[in-house]
């Protein structure tokens, strides 16, 4: 038996759900349930917060997992990653107010940028060689330049449209993110091969989507 977290409600819930169903694996969801087993693999499901799942799976308490590269790699932990899943496209980028002047990154120099991802932003920053103080806020990011709690943002951008609807401008794409998954480096042999059975019905799967 194998157990995978995957976020209990939110962006990658549904998908994730969806692709464990297309790989004919078959388990019963109530929502009140916070763990469920397949009927017809050697699975077990559970249901976490996504910023969860890393840590759970890189400490065994979860051997798999689906999680976005987005809070995989801000956690520091992209060497669980094993397979990229296609769904929950995204990017983390900077925004300013629509009204700010802006030219390139350097004008970001000693600037004060709220996110809720300071470890992509700073090493996006150290790359570019801008020095900026970074505030760290765990959500609503795109009203701090309104409030005068920041001069710019770096926050996960799809359509676009909850920038256009706070006054922002995305000016720089920092990370771009889609749906992992993610396994414990550690597996015992009977997991392992479970996985690699899971991971050939994802891919198969995903074939047949293209
Ligand atoms: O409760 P829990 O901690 O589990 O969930 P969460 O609220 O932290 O995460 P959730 O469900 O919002 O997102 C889960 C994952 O989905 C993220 O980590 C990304 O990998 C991915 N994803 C894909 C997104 C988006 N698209 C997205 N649009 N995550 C967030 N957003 C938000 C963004 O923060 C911004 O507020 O949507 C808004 C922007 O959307 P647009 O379409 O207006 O640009
Ligand atoms: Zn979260």
């Amino acid at each position: 038996m194998i157990r995978l977290a995957i976020q209990k409600s939110g962006r990658l819930s549904e998908d994730s759900l969806n692709l464990i169903r297309e790989c004919g694996i078959s388990f019963i969801n109530s929502s009140l349930k916070l763990k469920t087993e397949a009927t017809n693999f050697p699975l077990e499901i559970l249901f976490l917060r996504d910023d969860d799942i890393p840590g759970y799976v890189a400490d065994g308490v979860a051997d798999i997992g689906i999680v976005g590269e987005n809070v995989l790699v801000e956690e520091g932990k992209q060497e669980l990653a094993i397979q990229k899943l296609g769904f929950s496209k995204c990017r983390l980028s900077i925004a300013v107010p629509k009204s700010a002047e802006y030219r390139n990154i350097q004008d970001l120099q000693d600037k004060n940028l709220a996110t809720s991802y300071p470890n992509l932003l700073q090493a996006y920053l150290t790359q570019q060689g801008v020095t900026a103080n970074i505030h760290t806020i765990s959500g609503s990011v795109e009203i701090a330049p309104s409030i005068g709690l920041a001069d710019a943002i770096c926050d996960i951008v799809s359509s676009g449209s909850t920038l256009i609807s706070n006054g922002l401008r995305e000016v720089e794409s920092v990370f771009r993110s889609e749906a992992v998954l993610i396994s414990n480096t550690e597996l015992t042999a009977e997991k392992t091969r479970i996985l690699n059975q899971l991971v050939f019905r994802i891919q198969s799967v995903r074939k047949a989507q293209k």
